[in-house]
């Protein structure tokens, strides 16, 4: 008897655990169902972008001689969901056991699980080999400590990977450049694109699918130029390889408007959804700097970024789930304001990020971080509504990556697990590492006042309203020493003026 096995939307991958040891008789079960792409309303281009993937990559498995089922959302016999799909295969087909890889989300997981009842079939649920480290690594790590320093977690994966390591001891004396990747850029110099593809005719189809079937989700559907198939995905590295990688350390934390990617790779939709292998993507950057194409700092700062925070994001979502989801440390409540889907905003920051979002399903990680998600966390935003609407917008969103880099970094809603303090900033910060302010209509130096910045005031606010709680957090020490310097009637100025701001 054959085995059915089941391959998810992001796990578009030849080395995936569930196709090993695959029998001539085994089929593949693919499918593009409803309750996938509208559990959150997705972003056009994402849902777009993962059922090009899924078709590319089922024609691969079709060319290598593979049974595939596949499923498209258009067909009339869809179900809708995964469930009925494998149900409707199992009607016609006489299979013995269901095969899956681990899902990247706990909703589909536990869902997974109960189809060992609802199918009366055994169900395989094999781990996702596609990440460096597995569960029982993590959880061997976090038994030996208090406090979860994705810098110790970084070095154990760089020992582990042997990346950029000289016996025992990191390449360059130091395990972490980041210091020196916090230049700024005023102007716009030789900026080039991520590498971008012409749709064929299989990306086409899922064009004109999407735009009929999902008109009233968020964001523009074309251009659409992402890779859809691995051979893409791999040209788009080589790409940032030979143009953006040498400055992608100096440049990580810049923001220029209008430009969405500076020096970032714009990989990590093709990692997460199996076209990019993450081990093999940071042994070709190491072979970079290898052969003297690109300094250490930026590749550091990039195999950083996947094998220290990327496996540090997913363990934290997997050892602390379902509880992690619940969390609400700093009590927030406020309503999702419209502008994070229009971009009417005359913050100049915000309304840049939203709208590049909008264009690119993306933006890059000082913009998720220091502009849409520091306002949410000052402005006191709802975390759930906040946590959905990151993993909506973003091509790269799967919840096991989005939660606790939202919940987690941005918002501080787990109370310190991600990290040792909220990362909040004010304008002036942000006038720092970008060049937004100086066409604002705020003044990022004031706080108070018809032009303050709303970045600035409510820096000073949320200090001020979230003292009971922040104030003994011995890395708030310095943001509190200074607020002790305001008088009562500056401090009462701040707060006033941000409940008119709050509530405007
Ligand atoms: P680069 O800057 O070029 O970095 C290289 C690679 O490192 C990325 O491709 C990615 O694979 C990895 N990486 C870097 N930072 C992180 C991180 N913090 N966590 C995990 N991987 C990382 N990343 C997602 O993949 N999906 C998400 O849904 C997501 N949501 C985020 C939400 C918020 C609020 C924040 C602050 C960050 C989020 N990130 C998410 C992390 C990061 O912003 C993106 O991985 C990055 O912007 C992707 O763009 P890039 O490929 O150009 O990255
Ligand atoms: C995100 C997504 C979307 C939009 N559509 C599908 C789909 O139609 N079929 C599918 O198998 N997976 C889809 N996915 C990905 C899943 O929702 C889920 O996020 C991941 O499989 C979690 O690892
Ligand atoms: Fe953003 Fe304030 Fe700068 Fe305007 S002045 S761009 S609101 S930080």
């Amino acid at each position: 008897m054959s085995d059915l096995r089941l391959v998810l939307g992001d796990q578009c991958s030849f080395s995936l655990s569930s196709l090993k040891d695959i029998k001539s008789k085994d089929i593949i079960l693919m499918a593009e169902v409803t309750e996938e792409a509208t559990y959150v309303k997705h972003h056009k281009k994402k849902i777009a972008f993962i059922f090009s993937a899924m078709r590319h990559f089922a024609k691969d498995l079709e060319n290598n001689g593979y049974r595939i089922k596949y499923v498209k959302f258009d067909d009339p016999d869809n179900s809708g969901s995964l469930q009925e799909e494998v149900k409707r295969l199992l009607k016609t087909e006489p299979l013995q056991r269901i095969i899956v890889t681990e899902p990247g989300e706990y909703r589909l997981l536990q869902l997974i699980k109960g189809w060992d009842k609802t199918m009366k079939l055994p169900v395989t649920i094999l781990p996702d080999t596609r990440f460096i480290a597995d569960h029982d690594e993590f959880k061997a790590w976090v038994a030996d400590r208090k406090i979860l320093t994705m810098e110790y977690w970084y070095r154990q994966m760089r020992r582990k990977t042997n990346l950029l390591m000289e016996a025992d001891k990191p390449i360059g004396g130091q395990w972490n450049f980041d210091k020196q990747n916090r230049k700024t850029l005023k102007q716009k110099s030789e900026l080039k694109k991520p590498l971008q593809f012409e749709p064929d005719q299989i990306t086409s189809d899922v064009l004109t699918l999407v735009a009929a079937n999902f008109p009233d989700h968020f964001g523009d559907l074309e251009p659409f130029w992402f890779a859809v198939t691995a051979t893409q995905a791999s040209q788009a590295l080589d790409y940032f390889i030979k143009y953006q990688l040498s400055s992608f350390g100096d440049y990580q934390d810049a923001m220029l408007s209008n430009e969405p990617f500076v020096y970032h790779s714009m990989l990590s939709l093709y990692i997460n959804n199996g076209l990019l292998d993450p081990l093999q993507a940071c042994k070709k950057v190491e072979q970079a700097y290898l052969d003297g194409l690109a300094p250490l700092n930026a590749v550091e700062g990039f195999i950083r970024q996947i094998i220290g925070w990327r496996e540090y994001i997913r363990g934290i979502y997997w050892y602390h789930m379902p509880e992690y989801a619940q969390l609400n440390a700093m009590n927030t409540s406020r309503p999702l304001p419209a502008f994070y889907w229009d971009g009417d905003t005359k913050m100049k920051c915000v309304a840049d990020v939203v709208n590049m979002t909008r264009k690119e399903a993306y933006s890059h990680h000082i913009q998720r971080l220091m502009i849409t998600g520091n306002y949410a966390n000052l402005a006191g935003l709802n975390v759930k509504e906040v946590c959905e609407w990151y993993l909506a917008v973003y091509v790269d969103a799967y919840e096991w990556v989005e939660l606790p880099n939202t919940l987690g970094m941005a918002l501080y809603g787990d109370g310190g697990i991600v990290g040792t303090k909220p990362y909040i900033s004010s304008g002036s910060y942000i006038n720092r590492m970008s060049n937004y302010c100086k066409d604002c209509e705020f003044d990022y130096r004031k706080r108070v006042g018809e032009d303050a910045c709303p970045f600035t005031n409510l820096y000073w606010d949320y200090l001020i309203r979230n003292e009971p709680l922040l104030k003994n957090n011995q890395r708030m020490a310095m943001a509190y020493r200074n607020l002790s310097r305001f008088t009562q009637e500056e401090k009462k100025q701040i707060t006033t003026q941000a409940k008119n701001y709050l509530a405007n």
